[in-house]
């Protein structure tokens, strides 16, 4: 995994395992074209259950304001993560081999009434929401990254073409 980290980042970006960082990397890659500078870790919800609760416990005090937590299979972290910090925390459930996502997408979206969990798509397409909607949030009261994401939906408007 390469390293993936900016002197004062915006968005923590969570995954349970090294092997998550092929989806999550859109993520870091999507917060990047933005210039939204962020930091990702591997943190396991119940690998290194410690370590989880110290990183999110410190992260607004560091100046985080987002928090992206990607898992699969059983998928907690985003959860755990939310337990620990009133930060918004978007969660992103991994395509899981067994059963293609629906597990992490069910773990990570199910969340008791009181501690909430904005939960994406499964996979690719889940990590690059989630980075537009961490920017779309930071957007408010950041009017360069307010700008880039207009030009993005511009462009997006002009990749359309009239006809097939
Ligand atoms: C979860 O278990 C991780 O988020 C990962 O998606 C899944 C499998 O982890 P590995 O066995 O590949 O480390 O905790």
């Amino acid at each position: 995994m390469a390293a993936q980290a900016s002197e004062n980042p915006l968005v923590g970006i969570l995954m349970g395992s090294k092997s998550d960082w092929d989806t999550m990397r859109n993520v870091s890659e999507t917060l990047e074209k933005f210039g939204v500078p962020s930091e990702s870790r591997v943190l396991s919800a119940h690998r290194t259950p410690k370590e989880t609760a110290e990183y999110v416990a410190a992260a607004a005090g560091r100046g985080i304001e987002v928090l992206v937590a990607g898992a699969g299979g059983a998928a907690h972290l985003a959860g755990v993560a939310a337990a620990h910090t009133t930060l918004p925390v978007l969660g992103v459930p991994m395509e899981s081999a067994s059963l293609k996502g629906l597990d992490s997408l069910l773990s990570t979206v199910q969340m008791p009434g009181g501690i909430p969990v904005a939960t994406f798509g499964v996979g690719r397409s889940g990590a690059q929401n989630a980075a537009l909607f961490a920017a779309a949030l930071l957007a408010r009261k950041d009017v360069g990254v307010r700008d880039r994401l207009a030009k993005y939906r511009e462009a997006q408007s002009a990749a359309v073409p009239e006809r097939p």
